[in-house]
């Protein structure tokens, strides 16, 4: 069996962001990265320094897990990161989808894997001027090319400020096929800080605004759902 590595699995819960917004999932995250974004709200799943606390699982026992927190009830599991696409999923999205459950798996598009095409959501999120990180957008493509015709592929972008909701309009150009969801970024990621409910508004707020001003109506705005209940918490 393949081997994995996991930083933790954790659900049910609602899905809180994107295209699959509330909808019931448990999460599979992963452990390590090849980005480094600068507000990045997992690093316990990304920084070699949690290695630690990573789990070596292979895609059975990752299985068994997701078939433990559902109680055999079939629902969607989010493949979430770190960054996934540096692992094999095949066996996990086979062994899932002959009980009846759905994959979507959350990635920057960083890196293109032949199982994106098994998926049922392949959500690409690729990362804004503010993260200090820079698109590979041949990369990018490929990802698209291996989902292409079999699992729903979608666009979201997280922004946190003028010059990365230009940068948003320009990957819309460039993607007019992909659904897209922009969401405001969110610059407290310390799990013991308590978020205001405030703030969080008032940046949706200047999204919609800015979007409804320019008539830019391809995307869907949407709040980070699960920061609005649950802050930074973990395992929620
Ligand atoms: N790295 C993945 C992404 O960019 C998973 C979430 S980011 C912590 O979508």
């Amino acid at each position: 069996m393949t081997q994995l590595r996991i930083a933790e699995i954790f659900g049910p819960t609602i899905q809180g962001e994107g295209a699959l917004i509330g909808e019931p999932t448990v999460f599979v995250r992963t452990g390590g990265c090849d980005y480094r974004c600068s507000w990045c709200d997992s690093m316990h799943a990304v920084d070699p320094v949690y290695r630690h606390t990573w789990a070596a699982m292979d895609s059975g026992a990752v299985w068994a897990e997701v078939l433990r927190l559902s109680k055999r009830n079939p629902l969607t599991v989010s493949l979430s990161g770190g960054n996934p696409a540096i692992q094999d999923f095949t066996q996990l999205i086979a062994l899932g989808h002959a009980a009846g459950y759905r994959f979507a798996c959350e990635t920057q598009g960083s890196i293109a894997k032949p199982w994106f095409g098994d998926l049922d959501t392949l959500v690409l999120s690729p990362k804004p001027p503010s993260s200090g990180e820079l698109v590979d957008w041949d990369a990018f493509d490929d990802c698209l090319l291996k989902a292409k015709g079999a699992c729903s592929t979608v666009m979201k972008i997280v922004i946190f400020d003028e010059t990365d909701y230009a940068w948003a309009r320009m990957a819309a150009d460039k993607y007019p096929e992909l659904p897209l969801f922009l969401q405001p970024g969110n610059v407290e990621v310390d799990p013991d800080v308590a978020v205001d409910p405030q703030v969080l508004a008032d940046k949706l707020l200047w999204l919609v605004d800015k979007t409804m001003h320019d008539r830019w109506f391809a995307p869907r705005v949407l709040p980070q759902l699960h920061v609005l209940l649950w802050g930074n918490k973990r395992g929620v």
